[in-house]
């Protein structure tokens, strides 16, 4: 990598501190440059920072020859003082010293190209920069740490063995001798698929925790689901009225529920309607619900109100009698109105999100491990049948290129593009 690059590391705007980040060749000259001449390594220096005979400002730095950096590259950080003129100066002092400035998730990339980190773990720090609640977080973290880094490459190494086992089955399939590791290799193909298989079928468990757990409210009209809405994100987001047909819009508001980020969403009550606009917003309820971890369904506790038609397809994960000031009901039974029985259903709202979502074994945390692994997941059921270990070889190989790509150990080149074009500029 010939280039250095340079960004701001910390957040825009003004702030008591920002903090400029360089990485390349050209890192240890350009900081000398404008600092005079290069601090210890990794220890903090306060010294003026000039540029062509004008002070830029008084600024810490911090100086990491490479490879024991960020990203194995030499790497500079400069902390200033927080004000837009002052990065402006540094960055042309910069530009006029031959750096350039960063794309997004450049210093990251540097990092895995130099073998810095593995790509779930880079994936993880942009996941760690994003984490709005507790719960995000911590898994942001464990994947940082390697947990699932681990956890894919104990499978990449079983892969390899069978892959071995199977050539060698080819080798000794002339004098009979190949039966065995044949059948030991289709034996790993076998359990892989079934570990594989129980991992995407978990519930989107880790993808939830990292994007939000989706909770759809439906129920009839009038049942009460705008003011649950508000009542949940103790905020006046949607229009509450006595008009059956009020909301029509999916309303959508992010709660932080015991740690987890939950993604709750106000639906158009379900009922027929010959007015198109309800007609489309019901569509548009039931489709929400389709997409959503948990359900919803909320009820007039009435028993003369109207029930909602809920098609066969969707289970509700609660059902939930409102109105119980007028009209108290078996089971989960509250009213919006006094807000009686709201305590106990956010206490089980939060109860079925931690043991649904939450937990300690690593999880699939981004659609790009999914299809990775669908993928491989393929190749194997396609592996376990196979008679010739040339074929079984081949599936075998396929599955280990699959596996492989989620921490970056094969293809990497193409993968790379992909993982870093969600990052910002700086990390
Ligand atoms: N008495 C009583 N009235 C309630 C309660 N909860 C909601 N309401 C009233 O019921 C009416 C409907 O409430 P909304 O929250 O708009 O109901 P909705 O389910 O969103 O209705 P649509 O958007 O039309 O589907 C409003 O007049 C509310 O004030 C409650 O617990 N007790
Ligand atoms: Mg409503």
């Amino acid at each position: 990598m010939a280039d250095t690059i340079f960004a701001l590391a910390s957040g825009a705007g003004r702030a008591g501190v920002a903090v400029v980040r360089l990485s390349g060749p050209h890192a240890g000259p350009a900081l000398a440059a404008l600092a005079g001449s290069l601090p210890p390594p990794r220890t903090a220096m306060l010294r003026s920072i000039r540029h062509a005979g004008v002070e830029i400002d008084r600024a810490l730095l911090l100086w990491f020859p490479g490879p024991a950096s960020f990203t194995g590259e030499d790497v500079a950080e400069l902390h200033l003082h927080g004000g837009r003129a002052v990065r402006e100066a540094l960055f042309a002092a910069l530009l006029s010293l031959g750096l350039r400035p960063a794309e997004p998730g450049a210093f990251s990339r540097r990092a895995v190209e130099n073998g810095k980190l593995d790509l779930t773990r880079a994936e993880a720090i942009a996941d760690l920069v994003d984490a709005e609640t507790e719960a995000q977080r911590r898994q942001a973290l464990r994947q940082h740490h390697g947990a699932l880094a681990d956890f894919y490459e104990g499978w990449r190494a079983q892969l390899i063995t069978a892959v071995g086992r199977a050539e060698a089955a080819i080798d000794f399939s002339d004098d009979g001798m190949g039966e065995a590791e044949f059948d030991a290799a289709r034996t790993t193909a076998i359990h892989l698929a079934q570990e594989i298989q129980a991992h995407l079928d978990d519930a989107g468990r880790g993808e939830a925790l990292r994007e939000g757990v989706r909770l759809a409210i439906i129920g009839p009209p009038n049942a009460g689901k705008s003011s649950l809405l508000n009542a949940l994100a103790q905020r006046d987001v949607a229009i509450v009225s006595d008009i059956a047909g009020t909301t029509r819009d999916v309303i959508e508001v992010r709660l932080d529920l015991g740690g987890v980020l939950v993604i709750a969403s106000d639906t158009a009550g379900l009922r027929d309607s010959g007015d198109t606009i309800e007609a489309e917003g019901v569509r548009r309820a039931l489709a929400r619900a389709r997409e959503a971890h948990l359900i919803l369904l909320l009820q007039d506790g009435n028993a003369a109100a109207p029930r909602a038609a809920i098609p066969g397809d969707l289970a509700p994960d609660f059902v939930v009698w409102n109105k119980s000031d007028l009209h108290p009901h078996e089971g989960i039974s509250i009213s919006l109105k006094t807000g009686d029985g709201m305590a106990t259903l956010q206490d089980l709202l939060q109860q079925k999100v931690q043991q649904k979502f939450t937990g300690e074994a690593p999880a699939l945390t981004r659609a790009r491990h999914r299809v990775a692994l669908t993928e491989a997941l393929a190749a194997l059921d396609h592996a376990v049948v196979a008679h010739e270990p040339e074929l079984l070889a081949e599936d075998l190989r396929l599955a280990l290129r699959a596996v492989g790509r989620i921490t970056g150990r094969i293809d990497v080149e193409e993968v790379l593009d992909f993982v870093f074009q969600g990052f910002c500029i700086g990390k």
